[in-house]
């Protein structure tokens, strides 16, 4: 008996190999055999369209194990891609993989899917015998918005690290770029109509109000939107408005809607025509870069600037003429102006959970709700058959401290709100791998206008690589688990045995990251003394 447990652990890691995969596919089953990766190994693919995915699975795998592969589209290919018609459509991103010591086959009847496929196997190969067990996967996304969010208003970070983001994006299968690229610490994206926004906007970031101006070019943005569209991942700006304004009205400080105390200029002026004529071509320049067709208006904590309104004339007389009864009525009123201005460009309006009090046509507004004290916003929400994204603070921040030792980075109270299980005052890779079926109401979770998941990185605290890394990782792999993986296929055991390989891939790939199983092995990175926590 002894001699039979010895014989299956020694199996073990070789079929373990095999089980890698994140986020953990819907099905899968693990056979003895495995194909060895040659030399000689022939990638063929059924379509011309897919050239590109043969290229990259080339390269790829290059990286993961030094093995060249020659002949993309070869005449004996092991590899195969194929693109295939079934009889009903399957879901976008859906594949099947099957492995065996002939080779390895990929199907899709869509590109997502065969570009997942293709994640999947460069999970598979075994990097020390260059081998892949023989496994037979079929697989399907669970949430069709499978989002991350930087922040690079408040520190900026430039190409070459947002393109290393969306190529871990990529392994991880998820799908929506949301980029914040204006706030009140720096406007990053270049206008030509108002170039001031980056020259003048642009100037400082978080920690520095000097700052040498850094912002992205329209090339750049282009650029960065093709990278992203290869690998199957929509990039969607956001232009946050009416608040967190204060890096524009630097700018052009005539569209200012005032000050107060902590938060000077940090909204625009809704009275003026001007203003609207203004964010418009903005509008309409941004959308002219960004195919998705979907603008984040952002509509966040107006409220932390918006009492400057009563103090501008101006601005008061509009609220009279209109009888408005308060300063958000107002704002609301805008925030309805500038959704129409995306609408009329064809695209969606995006907001923050705020915006759910607007109005905004229901079929073409996603509301991402963020505020996790607030679960009546995201009922509101869903009772407005709005589509929603999930993003609160608990779990989905990361820039929350992932460890109770940690010193940098944000922390909460404890929530209990009824029927939401949001204890935790910070934001482990556990709460984020759990999120959202131990967290929310049975009813909210289960209704079809949640589309999907989103964790966002502020950066506030972050003004290195390496710290933004050490945010990020793990966590972002448990972020791939909730967004991809129905929770039937989760197990949390199960997980924390693929993170630990996932760890060795981040140690081999020179990443800096938290270790959850060892905390001492990496140390917390501070960037700057930590400030006291603000709690809302
Ligand atoms: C709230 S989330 C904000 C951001 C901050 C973040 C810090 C949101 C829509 N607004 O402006 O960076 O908290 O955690």
């Amino acid at each position: 008996m002894k001699k039979i447990f010895a014989l299956f652990f020694m199996l073990c890691p070789l079929f373990s190999m095999a089980q890698n995969i994140i986020p953990q596919p819907s099905s899968i089953v693990t056979n003895k055999g495995e194909f060895d990766l040659k030399e000689a190994t022939q990638i063929g693919y059924n379509d011309k369209s897919l050239a590109w995915l043969a290229k990259y699975l080339e390269s790829q795998i290059y990286l993961t194990c030094k093995v060249k592969i020659k002949h993309p589209n070869g005449v004996h290919p092991s590899f195969y891609l194929r693109l295939k018609k079934y009889a009903n459509r399957e879901p976008k991103g859906s594949y099947k993989l099957s492995a065996n010591a002939g080779g390895v086959l990929i199907e899709s009847d869509n590109k997502e899917g065969l570009f997942y496929g293709v994640q999947s196997l460069l999970q598979l190969i075994n990097i020390h015998t260059k081998t892949i067990s023989e496994v037979e996967i079929n697989d399907a996304p669970r949430y069709q918005w499978r989002g991350f969010m930087l922040d690079e208003s408040r520190h900026f970070f430039g190409k070459e690290k947002v393109k290393q983001l969306i190529d871990l994006m990529a392994r991880y299968k998820l799908n929506k770029f949301h980029w914040h690229l204006t706030d009140s610490h720096g406007w990053r994206l270049q206008i030509k109509k108002y170039p001031k926004l980056t020259t003048i906007g642009g100037i400082g970031n978080f920690t520095d109000s000097a700052a040498t101006a850094q912002y992205y070019t329209q090339a750049d943005i282009r650029e960065m939107v093709d990278y992203a569209k290869r690998r199957f991942i929509d990039v969607i700006p956001e232009i946050d408005m009416p608040g967190h304004a204060t890096a524009a009205n630097k700018a052009y400080p005539q569209f200012s809607g005032g000050s107060v105390a902590g938060y000077p200029n940090f909204t625009f002026d809704p009275s003026k025509e001007e203003t609207y004529k203004y964010l418009s071509t903005i509008i309409k320049e941004t959308n002219s870069l960004f195919p998705a067709k979907m603008i984040h208006l952002g509509g966040d904590e107006v409220f932390l600037g918006i009492q400057a309104w009563l103090n501008k004339p101006d601005i008061t007389a509009v609220m009279t003429k209109n009888n408005f009864k308060s300063p958000t009525d107002l704002e609301h009123y805008f925030f309805r102006r500038m959704g129409d201005t995306v609408i009329k460009l064809g695209s969606k309006i995006l907001c923050w959970d705020e915006a759910v009090e607007t109005n905004l046509p229901a079929d073409k507004t996603i509301v991402f709700w963020w505020r996790q004290n607030k679960p009546q916003s995201l009922k509101l929400a869903l009772s407005k058959n709005y589509q929603v994204v999930l993003c609160p603070r608990l779990p989905m921040y990361f820039d929350f401290v992932q460890d109770s030792t940690h010193t940098s980075g944000r922390k909460w109270d404890s929530t209990t709100v009824a029927g939401y299980h949001l204890q935790g005052t910070y934001n482990t890779v556990q709460d984020v791998y759990n999120f959202p079926d131990k967290y929310l109401d049975g009813q909210d979770l289960t209704s079809k206008n949640i589309i999907g998941v989103q964790a966002n990185l502020w950066t506030e605290t972050v003004g290195t690589e390496k710290r933004l890394d050490y945010l990020l990782l793990p966590r972002m792999a448990a972020l791939a688990e909730a967004t991809w993986s129905a929770e039937s296929n989760k197990n949390e055991g199960t997980f924390n045995d693929k993170l630990k390989a996932e760890i060795e891939w981040y140690k081999k790939t020179g990443l800096y990251y938290y270790n959850p199983f060892n905390p001492a092995e990496h140390p917390e990175v501070v960037d700057f003394a930590p400030k006291k926590q603000i709690k809302d």
